[in-house]
């Protein structure tokens, strides 16, 4: 029996995006909440990132202001690598099954992280498209939100601008300037119609990946913790190195290799790989 219905279908093609209550069961819930608390635990005994992705980079993200009293681990980069929880939730929960429904029947793992927003934490993001992040051949690429926490309007919630995704691909440059954020005045048109992306823990948002999305600083004292998978149909080939490598990339998901390329036209800048630990030092340079 199928996940999607089509009301939701036509949803996800009208707005780019849906929610899916409840599409991780609260096994899987809880096994993300343990894995993640353990790692704030770990990450009082740091004062800057630390711990290896594949390329070198720290895998561990702090925001600054983090210490002991107040721990602020923003980000933690292909936690499938570490954690067995969170490699079940990309192979067989209901979230993926979905996406199989709106891209597959092939469908490969490219990239995942915990990003989250401690109470406190001084984490904005500013509007962007993570497709023109990780460009592939076609873009039938869909961003997979697991909500670890409840979200609300006011703990750091994502806001989406409906039928962006249909829209052009946005520049992520200023000047020579890499800030992997779009520029000032399309940002504050996507602001006018966006709508927040909120819900309980286990909820899970699809999003098409040229959706264009920001997120607020936590008001709150509740913290805002997702884990963010990437799934991209199997004849999807990768163009650029992937920002958040992974033992896993590339992994299928749901089907067979399909041994063949699809490409979608496009025009787009070369996005740049961050030096540092991810990509919100890069988006503190913009204007
Ligand atoms: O964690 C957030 O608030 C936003 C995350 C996001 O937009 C991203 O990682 O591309």
């Amino acid at each position: 029996m199928p996940i999607l219905d089509s009301e939701k279908r036509k949803l996800f093609q009208e707005q780019g995006f849906i929610l899916l209550e409840n599409a991780i069961d609260s096994q899987l819930l809880k096994g993300l909440q343990r894995d993640f608390n353990g790692w704030v635990k770990d990450s009082i005994n740091h004062s800057k990132p630390y711990g290896k992705m594949l390329d070198g980079r720290p895998r561990f993200d702090l925001d600054s202001g983090h210490r002991q009293e107040r721990p602020a681990l923003r980000r933690v980069a292909s936690p499938t690598e570490i954690s067995s929880i969170c490699l079940s939730v990309v192979c067989s929960s209901y979230a993926t099954q979905a996406v199989v429904e709106l891209i597959g029947p092939d469908v490969r793992f490219h990239h995942s992280k915990f990003n989250s927003k401690m109470p406190g934490s001084e984490t904005v993001v500013k509007w962007h498209q993570d497709f023109t992040f990780d460009p592939c051949s076609n873009d039938d690429s869909i961003t997979i939100i697991v909500f670890v926490d409840n979200v609300t309007e006011t703990n750091g919630v994502i806001m989406l601008s409906p039928g962006s995704h249909k829209g052009p691909l946005y520049s992520l440059w200023q000047d020579t300037v890499f800030t992997g954020a779009l520029n000032e005045d399309i940002a504050s048109e996507m602001e006018k119609t966006a709508v927040p992306c909120v819900g309980k823990a286990g909820d899970v948002c699809l999003m098409h990946s040229r959706v264009a999305h920001a997120s607020k600083l936590n008001q709150t004292n509740q913290p805002r913790t997702l884990f963010i998978y990437n799934l991209i149909a199997a004849d999807a080939i990768p163009l650029v190195p992937n920002a958040v490598p992974s033992k896993h990339a590339g992994m299928l998901v749901s089907g067979k290799e399909p041994g063949r390329i699809r490409t979608t036209s496009f025009d787009i800048e070369m996005p740049e790989v961050p030096k540092d630990a991810s990509f919100f030092n890069q988006q503190a340079q913009a204007k």
